[in-house]
């Protein structure tokens, strides 16, 4: 074993792609250690690519975790596919998310097709190997192989931490060598306001249903800072979010009979961004109908996607 001394620094990025719900942001999380990106059991939860920084001993890891590859059905669909190939042209490796619990399919077969046209070197990723049997792995494991021509075929679960630190081992030896593209302390280039919105989002996509999660963005339209009265050294901030459904129909659903689930929504968001910014929170929500959002290109560009 030679020690990290006379092994050269590594350093690069690792995109990680596949079909919505894979895991994707959920094996960032836990890569990094901590949250960078917002989780939920509902499709294109992510829309943006996130850096998130794993710092090791000998090398640095920048991952950019990626909006699920799928058949776009609006224009919002085709710019979160352009935001996946856009990242996929210029990363020195790729992870290729494929659930354990889910069979292989055609949503998967496509998503191999465009890396074929990829140079970097691909490690096929088997993820929520703790959601399926022994047997159901070895079996994806297999199918998920014959998808690509894959540098490494690595099964994980992030949930459980299970192959997290061998899959960190393994990628950093596919980095090109380099110095530290990141400071120690960063661990990603997300700016609060895009946080704070995110923690909003999360919190809310699991409280509807239909297609409301799809028709759901949120905006941060104001921050402010001021000492709290209630605590001598400590900070209050004051946000005012909106979020915005495509149809007046979709208004009641997420405010919910007197408001129950709007209330809901602010509370598990505000905890979030208190352990966030370290503060106390104040947070003012409302609902707002922004119609037909997601196939206008001026309103898809006024929500930042
Ligand atoms: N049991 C189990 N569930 C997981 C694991 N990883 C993710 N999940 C669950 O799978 C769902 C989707 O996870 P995400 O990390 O949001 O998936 P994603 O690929 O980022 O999804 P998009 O951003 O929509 O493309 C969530 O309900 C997670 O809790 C895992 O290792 N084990
Ligand atoms: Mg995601």
């Amino acid at each position: 074993m030679s020690s990290p001394e006379q092994t050269p620094h590594r350093s690069g990025f690792a995109a990680l792609v596949g079909r919505p719900n894979a895991g994707k942001t959920t094996l960032t999380n836990a890569l990094v250690g901590e949250k960078v990106g917002i989780v939920s059991n509902r499709p294109q939860t992510t829309r943006h690519a996130i850096r998130g920084v794993v710092h090791r001993p000998g090398g640095q890891i920048v991952l950019v975790d990626t909006p699920g590859l799928h058949k776009p059905k609006s224009l919002l669909g085709k710019r979160l596919n352009d935001v996946v190939r856009d990242t996929l042209s210029d990363v020195d490796v790729i992870l290729f998310c494929v659930p354990a619990d889910q069979p292989v399919g055609t949503g998967d077969a496509f998503i191999a097709r465009q890396l074929r046209e990829v140079k970097a070197p691909v490690v096929v990723v088997v993820t929520k190997t703790d959601a399926a049997s022994k047997k159901q792995v070895a079996e994806q494991l297999m199918a998920a192989s014959q998808l690509v021509e894959a540098a490494e075929v690595v099964p994980v679960s992030a949930v459980n931490g299970d192959q997290v630190e061998l899959l960190e081992d393994l990628l950093v030896g596919l980095l090109p060598e380099g110095p530290p593209l990141y400071p120690e302390e960063q661990t990603t280039d997300e700016d609060t306001e895009r946080q704070i919105a995110e923690l909003i989002r999360e919190a809310a996509l699991e409280k509807v249903r239909q297609e409301v999660p799809y028709s759901l963005a949120v905006t941060v339209e104001e921050m402010s800072r001021r000492p709290d009265p209630k605590r001598p050294d400590g900070e209050l901030v004051e946000v005012h979010a909106l979020l915005h459904v495509e149809r007046p129909s979709q208004k009641p659903m997420l405010l919910g009979r007197g408001g129950s689930i709007i209330k809901q929504i602010g509370t598990e968001a505000r905890t979030g961004m208190e352990t966030l910014l370290g503060a106390r929170v104040h947070l003012e929500l409302h609902v707002t109908v922004l119609g037909e959002w997601q196939d206008d290109p001026k309103k898809l560009n006024r929500l930042g996607y």
